[in-house]
C-alpha cells in the first residue's frame, strides 16, 4: 500500500513517522463507505462504539470518552514559532527545538501494537483555489471515522494532491499496546497531553488526547491555528466564523459570517429557523470560514469543513430543529446519555427527561440524579450534506460573497442586542474587543468573563497584535463600498432578575433583518457613542411578547459600564507592547470622548 504512494514527500514523511512511532500496521484511508463501515465495526468490537437503535437513529454510534479527556486543553496547546514574540502574549509558546526533542521522546514507540491510519483530507471544496490539503497520521480509528465526516477525505484528495505539498498533522492517543496487553475503549494519556503547532513548517503534533479539536486536526489545529498564519502571509483570512445565506421575502439574498466564542450558539445561528414570515436562513458552515477577496473586490468565503461537530446539550426542537434533523442518522455522538431504547439523550433535548438513562460515564441515571446525564461538552459529529437548510452554494469552489461580518459574545450586561461599526477600522476594533463568559467547550471555570478577540483567542497561530494589523490591512485591499459592513450582537443580556431579555434562537432573524437592511443603508440608524444603534421601530417585533421597556433595556448604553469596558480594553491591549495598531489607541480615545460627550467627530 505504502509503496503505491505517488507523493514523495508523503512517502518519506510516513517512513520517518513509522520509524519513530513503530505502529504494527499502516493503513491508507480511501474514504469509501465500505471503509467507514469496517472502521465502525472495528470500533464496535473494541467497545469504543455502542451502536444506536437502527430504527430510531440509523447507522449511528455513541462513544464514551475517558472522563479525563472531554474538551480542548488550551493550557497544553502550544505555538512553536521561532521566537516567543511571533506567538505573542495570548499563546503558550515553546521553543521549537526544545519542544521537538520532547516530542521525539513522547512519540518514540507510541503506536506500538496499533494501526497507523493515513488520512488525506481537503479543507474546502476539492480543487478550490481557497482550499488546502492536509494529511493526518493517527493511531485512532475514532479519529479516522470522525475525519471522514468532518472533511473531504480519501483517495480523491491524494489524486488532487499529486506531488504537491500538504499540512502535516501527526496524532497519537499516546498509549502503546505492548504484546498481549488488552486495550481500553478510549485510550488516552491526559498527564502527557501536548498539542504542538509549528506554523513555520505547517505541521501539528498532537499527543495524548482523542477528543475533538485536540485530535481531529483538520479543525482547530489546521483550519484555524496553522491556516491563520498562512492567511497572514498570503492576504486572506482564516476565521472562527459561521457562514449563512439570508433571503428576504422579496427573494434577495445576502451572505454573512459571524464569530462567536465556543458554545455561544454558532451552530444554532448557522441553521436558524426564521420566525419572521418570508425570511429564510441557509447554512454554509457553522464554525470556520476561510475568506479571500475576489477579482471583483468582494470578500468570498468557503467553509473548509464538511461536517458539524456540534455541542449536544441545549440542542432541541426549540433551539435548533435543523441540527436535530441533520443528526437523525449517519452520526457519531460522544459523551451524551443513552436511553433504554438505545437512542441518545442530552439535557434539554426533550421537554421531559427520560425516566431512566445511562449517563455519559456509563452509569445508571434518573432525573433525580444530582448530575447531568450528558457531559456539557458532549458532541455530535454529523455530515453537512444531511442539513435540511444547507445552502446550495455550500460546496462552490469560488465561495460565497460576504455582505456583513458579525461579532458576538456571551454577555449578561453592557453590550446591546445589536449595533454597527462606523467603518472597517472601527469594526476591526469591535472584533478585537469581544469578550465573553467562558463555556464548557474548554477545560476550566465556566461563566468567567474573558477577552476573546474575534473569538480567536485559543485559535490564532501567531501574535494577536499582528493579527489585528492583518485585519486592518485587509481593509485596504478593497473599497469601502465593497467591504463587508461590520456588526456586533449580544443575545445574552439579562434583566435584574437574571433572566435573558431576548428570546434568541429563531427570533434572532429579527436582528439579522436589521443587519440585512443596514448593509445597503436601506434604513437609517442612530449614531451613538459606541456605533450605529437601531431606531427601535426598525427592530421588527411583530408577534413577539417583548415589552417596550425590555426592548429599551436591550439597547441601553450605560456610560459608566462603557467607560469600564474601555478601561478593560486598554489594559488588555497593553500586553501587546508596541504590537496593537496605533489606530486602536485612536479608537479607544474616540470611544471615551464620545461617551463623555467631548467629541463631535462622529
Ligand atoms: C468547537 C470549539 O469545537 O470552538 O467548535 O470549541
Ligand atoms: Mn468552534
Amino acid at each position: 500500500m505504502v509503496e503505491q504512494l505517488q507523493n514523495l514527500r508523503l512517502k518519506s514523511w510516513l517512513a520517518e513517522i513509522a520509524d519513530l512511532c513503530k505502529p504494527e500496521k499502516i493503513y491508507i484511508c480511501d474514504g469509501s463507505d465500505r471503509e467507514y463501515d469496517e472502521l465502525c465495526a472495528l470500533l464496535e468490537a473494541s467497545k469504543t462504539f455502542i451502536p444506536l437503535n437502527q430504527e430510531k437513529r440509523p447507522h449511528s454510534f455513541l462513544a464514551r470518552s475517558d472522563a479525563r479527556d472531554v474538551a480542548r486543553v488550551e493550557e497544553r496547546t502550544f505555538i512553536c514559532s521561532p521566537t516567543e514574540k511571533e506567538a505573542g502574549p495570548t499563546n503558550n509558546w515553546r521553543d521549537p527545538i526544545e519542544m521537538r526533542a520532547e516530542l521525539l521522546q513522547l512519540f518514540d514507540g507510541c503506536m506500538k501494537g496499533r494501526t497507523l491510519y493515513v488520512i488525506p483530507f481537503s479543507m474546502g471544496p476539492l480543487g478550490s483555489e481557497l482550499a488546502e490539503i492536509g494529511i493526518e497520521l493517527t493511531d485512532s480509528a475514532y479519529v479516522a471515522v470522525n475525519m471522514r465526516i468532518m472533511t473531504r477525505m480519501g483517495a480523491a484528495v491524494l489524486e488532487q494532491l499529486g506531488d504537491g505539498d500538504f499540512v502535516k498533522c501527526l496524532h497519537s492517543v499516546g498509549v502503546p499496546l505492548e504484546e498481549g496487553a488488552s486495550d481500553v475503549a478510549w485510550p488516552c494519556n491526559p498527564e502527557k497531553t501536548v498539542i504542538a503547532h509549528y506554523p513555520q513548517h505547517s505541521s501539528v503534533w498532537s499527543y495524548g488526547s482523542g477528543y475533538g479539536g485536540n485530535a481531529l486536526l483538520g479543525k482547530k489545529c489546521f483550519a484555524l491555528r496553522i491556516a491563520s498564519t498562512m492567511a497572514q502571509k498570503n492576504h486572506w483570512l482564516a476565521e472562527h466564523m459561521l457562514i449563512v445565506g439570508v433571503t428576504n421575502p422579496e427573494g434577495e439574498k445576502k451572505y454573512f459570517v459571524a464569530a462567536f466564542p465556543s458554545a455561544c450558539g454558532k451552530t444554532n445561528m448557522a441553521m436558524l429557523e426564521a420566525s419572521l414570515p418570508g425570511w429564510k436562513v441557509e447554512c454554509v458552515g457553522d464554525d470556520i470560514a476561510w475568506m479571500k477577496f475576489g477579482d471583483d473586490g468582494r470578500l468570498y468565503a468557503i467553509n473548509p469543513e464538511a461536517g458539524f461537530f456540534g455541542v449536544a446539550p441545549g440542542t432541541s426542537m426549540k433551539s435548533n430543529p435543523n441540527a436535530l434533523r441533520t443528526c437523525a442518522s449517519n452520526s457519531i455522538f460522544t459523551n451524551v446519555a443513552l436511553t433504554p431504547e438505545q437512542d441518545v439523550w442530552w439535557e434539554k433535548l426533550t421537554p421531559e427527561p427520560p425516566a431512566t438513562a445511562t449517563d455519559w460515564l456509563g452509569n445508571p441515571w434518573t432525573p433525580e440524579s444530582a448530575r447531568a446525564a450528558a457531559h456539557p461538552n458532549s458532541r455530535f459529529t454529523t455530515p453537512l450534506e444531511q442539513c435540511p437548510v444547507l445552502d446550495p452554494a455550500w460546496n462552490d469552489p469560488a465561495g460565497v460573497p460576504i455582505s456583513g461580518i458579525i461579532f458576538g459574545g456571551r454577555r449578561s450586561h453592557t453590550i446591546p442586542l445589536v449595533y454597527q461599526s462606523f467603518n472597517w477600522q472601527h469594526g476591526v476594533f469591535l472584533g478585537a474587543s469581544v469578550s465573553s463568559e467562558t463555556t464548557a467547550a474548554m477545560k476550566g471555570v465556566v461563566g468567567k468573563l474573558r477577552h476573546d478577540p474575534f473569538a480567536m483567542l485559543p485559535f490564532c497561530g501567531y501574535n494577536m497584535g499582528d493579527y489585528f494589523s492583518h485585519w486592518l490591512e485587509m481593509g485596504t485591499r478593497s473599497t469601502a463600498a465593497k467591504l463587508p459592513k461590520i456588526f456586533a450582537v449580544n443575545w445574552f443580556k439579562k434583566d435584574a432578575e437574571g433572566r435573558f431579555i431576548w428570546p434568541g434562537f429563531g427570533e434572532n432573524i429579527r436582528v439579522l433583518k436589521w443587519i440585512f437592511e443596514r448593509v445597503d443603508e436601506d434604513i437609517e440608524a442612530q449614531k451613538s457613542p459606541i456605533g450605529y444603534l437601531p431606531n427601535l421601530e426598525d427592530i421588527d417585533c411583530t408577534g413577539l411578547q417583548l415589552s417596550k421597556q425590555a426592548l429599551g433595556d436591550l439597547f441601553a448604553i450605560e456610560q459608566s459600564d462603557w467607560l469600564q469596558e474601555a478601561e478593560g480594553m486598554q489594559d488588555y491591549l497593553s500586553q501587546f507592547g508596541e504590537q496593537p495598531p496605533d489606530s486602536f489607541h485612536e479608537e479607544l480615545a474616540q470611544l471615551r470622548a464620545r461617551l463623555k460627550g467631548e467629541e463631535s467627530s462622529l
